[in-house]
């Protein structure tokens, strides 16, 4: 028999310890990860050929154990504490009062602010380097055992780095499950017909208090630090700064927005900054954290109960709360999409207080399977449409109704489809359904389609209730006495308002092809339409290829201009237009024609591959386009690179119109072959 090949073990171990840490810590591997498998498949290799080699700070413990009957107690020996916590600004400034008040005059006062991430905390004792055991908290006094698990975490160190790690030192942080990760991690579990995980938090507890290690091996656990125990060691820190770079030297994840405040107002700042940056961080945070720097000055200030003197957690306000379901109306938009809304008791949430809440589509509430008057968990985060993350069964009434999507259209009766690459549900009623027309309406009397003045929202629900209206055509049949007779209507505003029809009489092509509300036909669309074609007849007869070549349109656009033309209906209305006079020759604005998207509102979300955000911006704003860094319903048109994220959810929420990047590029091309479209300056 060969004699273990020592040396080569422990350089193959100290080499993947650097790779995990490259990867798992610093966020910044070297080598791909299919190099590192390799290497580690040679590790075990050498494991399986050599017992007697095997260290325990070797790689391969990270697929974890043998499953446990049960978790041993442990003793923490110093509390593991939690912190205070201070729910507005005043708190906040008691909180810098009292530190003040219990130290010396002129002794003056850092602070060190962070994240707070949102997990479960974990305390890790290592002995000359080696990990030994880890913790969780428990009551602060006595935590479980759960080293086999904690030993799966790729980010927590099994052996620390540096030539002279500390004797003893207890490690305190968070484990927690980034966003992407948990992302992935429900969508396996919902092919294996598992139970999904409520949220990122829950999944991580679940997961670090598994008996069976080799299943917390595969969760994406992360752990990153933020204080310190136990310490016996030659050098000690003396701030908590300190601490945490002392940390990071020894191998650990410190979270990278740690800052140091000199006086409480910037820790507000800090406060106010994350709050903003809450929605895009990668992982779910509820606060901050805010602790004196000076150690000494930390000692001095000692605990009370359970919490330290020293330190203090500054909330956001809860993204999630519950409340009552009260019942779920149905809203038919333009397009005949109807979206349900579940109506709620008011509920104060994420910063503001919620009354209703979107349940998307179909699919959306044949997940939450609600029933009449359940009560629900709502969430919102940023400044995100709230939503119903679930419902809480247990409290579910006896023999609750369950609520069915409608078969029908909740509006007009027609039948409802749903288009096999859609989650939205369609109402097929078109123009015989009140909800469209009266949205039609609305956007055929706007101010850059017809532009009707004086004929708001209001009045056009009753014109269209009373049956006043039911087509664009009728706008234009109104008379003194219909006017007069409606709410709110004098002589003189229905004076006005008839006058504003007439002159509506004459307009141009593009505000007529828009006004005409062809899905996903925007104003910059429907300038490009009317320059190229120059007729509405010519419009009508273009053949689906003609109009997939055509820059700035595509081919989903395409296909729904084809549509709509080949609904006799829509020929229908336009005839009467014509027949009662409508004048919508192709009027060229020259100012207009070098500025197409004037007046429009672009919006743009994820990566573009072809140019930067930047060059997309200041194309577009040199074709007039106003740029908004949020989706509204003020919002043209969404331009979606790759990774689109919650604008695009949100965009589709409110039917903005969606442009791909590369139907983006053909735009722009499309203005550089166009002399007259193109930008001079
Ligand atoms: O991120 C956290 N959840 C967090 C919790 C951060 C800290 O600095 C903490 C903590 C709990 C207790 N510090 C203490 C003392």
């Amino acid at each position: 028999m060969t004699a273990p090949p020592v040396q080569a073990y422990r350089a193959l171990v100290k080499e993947l310890q650097f790779h995990n840490h490259r990867y798992h810590v610093l966020d910044d591997p070297l080598i791909p990860d299919g190099e590192y498998d390799r290497k580690l498949l040679q590790l075990q290799t050498m494991e399986s050929t050599f017992p007697t080699l095997v260290d325990d700070d070797s790689p391969s413990h990270r697929v974890g154990g043998k499953p446990l009957s049960e978790f041993s107690q442990i003793s923490h020996s110093l509390p593991m504490l939690s912190l205070e916590n201070a729910f507005d600004s005043k708190a906040l400034m008691d909180f810098d009062r009292r530190v003040a008040e219990r130290t010396n005059e002129k002794e003056k006062v850092d602070y060190v602010c962070e994240p707070k991430l949102d997990g479960v905390a974990l305390s890790l004792l290592y002995r000359d380097g080696m990990l030994e055991r880890a913790a969780t908290r428990g009551d602060g006094a006595t935590g479980e055992d759960v080293t086999a698990n904690a030993r799966t975490i790729r980010s927590v160190p099994l052996r620390l780095q540096g030539d002279s790690p500390p004797n003893l030192i207890e490690v305190r942080g968070e484990v927690y499950i980034p966003h992407k990760d948990f992302d992935r991690l429900n969508s396996l579990s919902d092919k294996v017909g598992d139970k999904k995980f409520v949220n990122p938090r829950n999944a991580a507890a679940g997961s670090l208090r598994q008996l069976d290690s080799k299943i917390t091996a595969r969760r994406p656990l992360v752990m990153s630090v933020y204080g310190v125990g136990l310490l016996e060691s030659a050098v000690k820190p003396n701030t908590h700064f300190e601490t945490l770079v002392y940390l990071k030297q020894l191998g650990f994840l410190v979270n990278s927005h740690v800052t140091v405040a000199t006086d409480i107002f910037q820790c507000e700042n800090f406060y106010k900054a994350l709050a903003e940056q809450r929605a895009s961080l990668p992982y779910d945070i509820d606060g901050i954290v805010i602790k004196v720097n000076s150690l000494d000055i930390q000692r001095r200030l000692g605990t009370v109960l359970r919490s330290p003197r020293w330190a203090i957690a500054r909330k956001f306000p809860a993204q999630e709360e519950m409340t009552r379901l009260l019942a779920v109306e149905y809203q038919v938009g333009r397009t005949g999409v109807i979206t349900p809304v579940g109506r709620l008791e008011p509920v104060f949430v994420g910063g503001v207080t919620v009354r209703n809440a979107t349940l998307h589509n179909l699919d959306e509430m044949a997940r939450l399977n609600l029933c009449a008057h359940d009560t629900v968990i709502v969430r919102r985060a940023g400044d995100v449409i709230p939503k119903i993350v679930r419902v809480v069964k247990e409290y579910r009434l006896p023999n609750a109704r369950v609520i069915k999507f409608p078969q029908y259209c909740p509006v007009c009766g027609s039948d409802i489809e749903q288009l096999p690459d859609e989650a939205a549900v369609r109402c097929t009623g078109g123009m015989s359904c009140p909800a469209q027309v009266k949205q039609a309406i609305n956007h055929f009397v706007s101010r850059k389609a017809m532009n009707i003045e004086g004929l708001g929202v209001k009045l056009v629900e009753q014109l269209v209730d009373r049956g006043h209206v039911q087509s664009f055509s009728d706008l234009y049949r109104l008379d003194m006495d219909t006017l007069c007779s409606l709410e709110r209507m004098a002589k003189k505003s229905s004076d006005k308002l008839l006058k504003s029809i007439q002159a509506s009489r004459k307009t141009n092509l593009t505000k007529f092809i828009y006004a005409l509300g062809i899905r996903e036909v925007g104003e910059g669309c429907a300038q490009i339409l009317a320059s190229r074609f120059k007729s509405l007849e010519d419009l009508i007869e273009g053949p689906l290829e003609e109009l997939v070549e055509i820059g700035g349109v595509g081919p989903v656009v395409a296909r729904h201009i084809v549509d709509f033309f080949s609904e006799s209906k829509n020929i229908t209305v336009i005839n009467e237009l014509r027949a009662i006079g409508l004048k919508f020759d192709h009027v060229i604005n020259e100012e207009a024609m070098s500025r197409p998207l004037e007046g429009q509102t672009w919006v743009i979300t994820g990566n573009l591959d072809s140019m930067s955000r930047e060059d997309a911006k200041v194309a577009l704003q040199n074709l007039g386009a106003k740029v908004s860094s949020s989706v509204s319903a003020k919002t043209t048109q969404l331009l979606i690179g790759s990774n689109a994220g919650s604008k695009l959810e949100k965009a589709k929420l409110l039917e903005v119109p969606l442009m791909y990047e590369k139907e983006f590029a053909i735009l722009l091309m499309s203005q550089q072959a166009h002399p007259r479209l193109n930008v001079e300056k």
